[in-house]
């Protein structure tokens, strides 16, 4: 089971501050699609946003990455439709991954649903960072 379906518009979820995060945008969809991330103080992380040339081929319209700075690692992700005109439905999980007792890895997926057939197929947003400096 995974977070949701919930609203698009400011999806809060944590990044602990001073970790980088690489991220990259997804889509699937005819539609022009947004996804926005920001800090607690409304700070601009990223925006992407584009459609699949063809409607519907995966297609990545952003990536990148950032150093957490949020004081408290507070985030909100907006994820919806041209400019963020309309919020898409979202569903979401968050996937650490350890060996032994160490976390070694953290990482966000949102996917979301623009329109009315409920596939959950038109824009994913990852987030990935690696817990310790190499
Ligand atoms: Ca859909």
């Amino acid at each position: 089971m995974s977070n949701g379906p919930v609203s698009g518009n400011g999806i809060e979820f944590t990044i602990p501050s001073g970790k980088t995060a690489f991220w990259t945008v997804t889509t699937q969809a005819a539609w022009q699609q947004f996804a926005q991330l920001q800090d607690s103080a409304g700070t601009v992380i990223f925006t992407a946003s584009g459609a699949s040339p063809d409607g519907h081929s995966p297609t990545q319209i952003g990536s990148g990455s950032f150093t957490a700075a949020d004081p408290g690692g507070n985030y909100r992700l907006s994820i919806g439709t041209d400019g963020g005109a309309q919020w898409s439905s979202v569903v979401w999980d968050m996937l650490s991954l350890s060996l032994d007792s160490t976390t070694v890895s953290a990482s966000y997926t949102f996917i979301s649903e623009d329109g009315a057939d409920q596939d959950y197929n038109d824009t994913c947003v990852s987030l990935t960072w690696f817990e310790q400096i190499g």
